[in-house]
């Protein structure tokens, strides 16, 4: 069975939880946490390595023994330390984990004074008001868990894009060996762009007799086929992720694929506009009576009902068939525009390689410039540097700056901002570096006016250039934290800062609606990797979709501009 990084990743952190569940050392648990987490974002599949008999790489807090579980995973599909963990604690208990409120402590409680072990007893318990009698539960905390399993409900089995791309593109590769296949295309949520998605839906263009329905239920990473015909098939893959594919003569290739790339409300605007010019538009085209006038691309489907090609990621019905209309659609950024990246980390503090590797990386995607910004002393975990450290660190960039080549290091720092909004490095640090950033990393729970406060009183800092993951929010994990979004962002319209689009898979912060709102307000939006490691760079395709989702052009993204024209915006001693 093929294993992807993330599966082997999702093993780690399911050991990771059983063993907090159990109570065990926290250093092992931190171990396989941080193991997850560096497999998971390693840029190339473990298992294509050691299948090439490739010496795996050494990543930093994976010694021997997680080694040989890699492999033990990559080769048998299996982990026996998880399958041990799984015998001596009740299934699905890890799932308790996710409710929000819930840590290991309480879940072994829950567990041991009410054999509540999975979301459905946790739900029935909650209701029939036992958890409350809990000693260090009472009755918000149970009133929370059925508030949370609402929402948990809801989001439950969305995949992240980053993850879900994993699993696509081996299944393309895969059917694209079928025999006969012409085309092998994944249309949904995932060609939006959207961050999660719920389901992967491919369609797929075949000569007479093609095998490529056989094919793909064959697919050995198939956990359950739900349904199986000539044209449409459904599977579950042992991940979770559900996929339908559909099969589509040529003739309905672009019809098909407008129909099923959505959004739904973007469909249904759309087919109201055929309808006025006394049209039929469904998933086979697009129809006069009984003529079919257009279906074979997806630009004809458009022309048909009187508009240009409108870019996948701005089908929201957001405004996108009015501008389309009106000749006004956005020319929507693209991952060459991107010229450089202001939010990277190094072995300094808690990244994974060189500053040299990371130019060396950043230089060989596209990139020609970047900037060195570590976290600060308050980020005591992440060995955030103090003034000195910087200072040494500032005198190694400038360096190497007359060594490299091609591209050239921005001195920076991503400063926290403190509770009271003042920041945690002084002025006369802060003056002598290239690129300010700032960022929220605690106090996520500060209520809305405070929160707002705290957050323009650190813009009003005169050495401010941007604001890094400006809602803070982590992907099915956390919740935007409570800020008054419209006056942060007008803040940094009135200070001249940008703010940051995040493309970490998990954060893509701003979000598309946010990346709107301030491309409305003229706000300049930065797409940073907020790098890592050398492979990092790598997620900043991710951040580009989420910035077309925002409708935003080259323009309205500020490292889209060469070093010297972005130099002035930065410099903001002059203001
Ligand atoms: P997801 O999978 O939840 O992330 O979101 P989508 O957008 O991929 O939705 P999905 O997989 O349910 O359906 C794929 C596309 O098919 C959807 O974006 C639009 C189209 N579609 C599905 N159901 C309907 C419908 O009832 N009416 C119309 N007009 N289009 C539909
Ligand atoms: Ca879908
Ligand atoms: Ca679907």
């Amino acid at each position: 069975m093929p294993v992807h990084n993330a599966d082997i990743a999702t093993i780690f952190e399911e050991i990771a939880d059983l063993l907090e569940i159990r109570g065990d050392n926290p250093f092992r648990i931190r171990a396989y946490r941080n193991a997850a987490r560096s497999v998971g974002e390693f840029g190339r599949e473990f298992k294509t390595l050691i299948e090439a008999g490739a010496e795996p790489p050494k990543l930093p807090g994976i010694g021997a023994d997680l080694s040989a579980k890699i492999h033990e995973i990559v080769t048998t599909g299996h982990c026996a330390a998880l399958d041990k963990l799984r015998k001596e604690l009740p299934p699905g208990i890890t799932e308790l984990l996710k409710v929000p409120g819930l840590g290991p402590k309480r879940v072994q409680a829950l567990d041991r004074e009410l054999g509540v072990a999975t979301l459905a007893q946790l739900k029935q318990a909650a209701r029939a008001g036992h958890i409350r009698e809990l000693a260090g539960f009472g009755a918000r905390t149970e009133e929370r868990i059925l508030e949370s399993l609402a929402v948990h409900a809801e989001q439950a089995q969305r995949v992240k894009l980053a993850v879900a791309t994993q699993y696509a593109e081996s299944l393309i590769e895969y059917l694209k060996r079928a025999r006969g296949v012409r085309l092998v295309v994944v249309a949904g949520s995932y060609r939006r762009m959207k961050d999660t998605v719920g389901d992967l839906d491919i369609l797929v263009t075949a000569r007479p007799g093609s095998t490529v329905m056989e094919r793909f239920v064959a697919y050995d990473e198939v956990r359950e086929v739900l349904a199986q015909g000539e044209t449409k098939s459904s599977v579950v893959l042992k991940s979770g992720l559900q996929v339908d594919l559909r099969l589509v003569p040529a003739e309905s290739y672009g019809a098909a694929l407008h129909y099923f790339t959505g959004s739904k409300a973007h469909n249904i605007a759309v087919r109201r506009l055929a309808q006025a010019r006394g049209l039929k538009l469904n998933e086979y085209g697009v129809f006069r009576g009984e003529r079919r006038v257009a279906g074979e691309t997806e630009e004809s489907v458009f022309a048909a009902v009187g508009l240009p090609l409108i870019a996948p990621e701005l089908r929201e019905d957001r405004g996108e068939i009015e501008a389309a209309r009106a000749g006004r659609l956005p020319q929507l950024v693209t991952l060459a525009d991107l010229r450089g990246d202001l939010h990277v980390h190094t072995k300094a503090s808690d990244g994974r390689n060189t500053i040299e590797e990371m130019a060396r990386a950043a230089r060989a995607q596209g990139l020609s410039y970047i900037a060195i910004t570590e976290h600060s002393r308050r980020l005591a975990v992440t060995r955030g540097l103090d003034p000195q450290r910087l200072a040494r660190q500032v005198d190694e960039i400038e360096r190497l700056n007359a060594g490299l080549t091609g591209i050239t290091l921005l001195k920076g720092i991503e400063v926290d901002i403190l509770e009271d909004g003042t920041l945690d490095l002084p002025d006369s640090v802060l003056r002598r570096l290239d690129v300010v950033i700032a960022a929220v990393h605690g106090r996520f729970d500060l209520p809305r006016r405070r929160q707002t406060e705290r957050i323009l009183r650190a813009l009003d800092n005169r050495h401010v250039n941007l604001l890094a993951h400006p809602t803070g929010r982590l992907i099915g994990a956390r919740e935007p934290y409570d800020v008054d979004m419209l006056r942060v962002v007008r803040k940094a319209k009135s200070r001249r800062i940008c703010l940051e689009l995040n493309a970490q898979p998990e954060r893509l912060d701003l979000d598309d609606v946010m990346c709107q709102m301030a491309r409305d307000e003229g706000v300049l939006v930065s797409i940073n990797s907020d790098a890592h490691s050398t492979f990092d760079f790598a997620n900043l395709r991710y951040g580009i979709g989420q910035a077309r989702r925002g409708w935003l052009g080259a323009a309205e993204v500020a490292n889209s501009r060469p070093l010297a024209a972005l130099k002035p915006l930065l410099n903001r001693d002059i203001t």
